[in-house]
């Protein structure tokens, strides 16, 4: 593991590639990489892009990772979407788009499934990003697919977010219901080649405008047209203008103590589940009390506060 990690943080693409399936499938020696991975990460800049299914946030993504190569920047891309394009499952177009990508050294692609994923965005995503980070990826965008918990925990491990969008009116009252609103710091809606674009755009300001208070960012909107590499630019652009504001604004050391603070609920989270679904003795215990709670000796809550009792022990 040690080795592993020390090959990693000095750029070997396949000591992290072999790292991340490690983080993926809970290796339990893990912490001893992780503690040489955190050592030399936090440098990176984290993207989080999320939206409804079908929007472009991977095609969009392609071409961002793009536009940062041209900059001089390195990439790396989690994409949490096992219907990814990223890994073969798309359209002939959209396949010979992504192999742009997966040519280029200096772009390191993992798509990672939902399993294990007991709410909220799968539990290995922090150790994959600052695995990332360690090696060296100066950007690393992260794309979650659908709409729910998993798109409000983004925010918690990005330095921007950016909700996409596409035109039709359906999708912005989407939108506000799923609580993206307040989780933008940049809303794009994508697909401006297609008819309804003003009008979507219209929406969505006049949505800003609504709940806007004086003194306060105004989050911008932009159209692009990821599939024809249009708005790609300006895009960028409003993500480097993000992040100069939440560095001058001092508010970029708080993401990045909120995202080390939902990276350490999720490490506690996956003890306490291994030491209650793997361990012996708890499973013996669950079992036990399954048997319990069935001949009506217990009841469910009463049983999960022993097994509460005695982990607290
Ligand atoms: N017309 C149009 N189609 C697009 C655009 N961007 C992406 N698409 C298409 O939309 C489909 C879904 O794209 P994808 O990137 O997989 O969406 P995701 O599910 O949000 O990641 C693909 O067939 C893309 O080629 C665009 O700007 N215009
Ligand atoms: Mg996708």
């Amino acid at each position: 593991m040690k080795d592993l990690a020390e090959r990693a943080v000095n750029g070997d693409d396949r000591a992290v590639a072999r790292l991340i399936t490690h983080a993926e499938n809970c290796h339990p020696d893990l912490y001893e990489a992780m503690r040489i991975i955190h050592r030399h990460g936090g440098r990176a800049q984290v993207i989080g892009i999320t939206g409804v299914m079908g929007a472009g946030k991977s095609t969009l993504i392609a071409e961002i990772a793009l536009e940062y190569r041209k900059r001089g920047k390195t990439v790396g891309i989690i994409a949490i979407d096992p219907t990814s394009p990223f890994t073969g499952g798309a359209l002939l177009g959209d396949r010979i788009r992504m192999s742009r990508l997966t040519m280029d050294p200096g772009i390191f692609i993992r798509s990672m499934g939902t399993r294990g994923m007991l709410g909220g965005l799968t539990g290995a995503v922090y150790d994959v990003m600052e695995i990332m980070d360690a090696s060296g990826k100066d950007v690393i965008i992260v794309e979650t697919v659908g709409v729910g918990q998993a798109e409000v925990d983004i925010i918690k491990i990005a330095d921007t977010t950016l909700v996409v969008l596409v035109p039709g009116l359906g999708d912005s009252i989407q939108t506000i219901k799923a609580g993206l609103m307040e989780i933008a710091d940049i809303f794009v809606v994508n697909k401006a080649d297609v008819p309804g674009i003003e009008r979507t755009m219209a929406e969505i300001e006049s949505m800003i405008d609504l709940g806007h208070r004086p003194g306060v960012r105004k989050t911008p909107v932009l159209a692009t047209a990821a599939k024809e590499c249009k708005g790609i630019t300006e895009l960028v652009d409003a993500i480097e203008e993000h992040r100069e504001f939440i560095v001058g604004s001092g508010s970029l050391p708080d993401r990045r103590r909120k995202r080390y603070e939902a990276e350490l609920v999720e490490i506690i989270r996956k003890r306490l589940m291994t030491m209650i679904f793997d361990e012996k003795v708890f499973r013996e215990k669950v079992e036990s009390l399954i048997g319990r709670i069935e001949g009506k000796e217990t009841d469910p809550y009463s049983a999960a506060e022993e097994i509460l009792d005695g982990l607290l022990k």
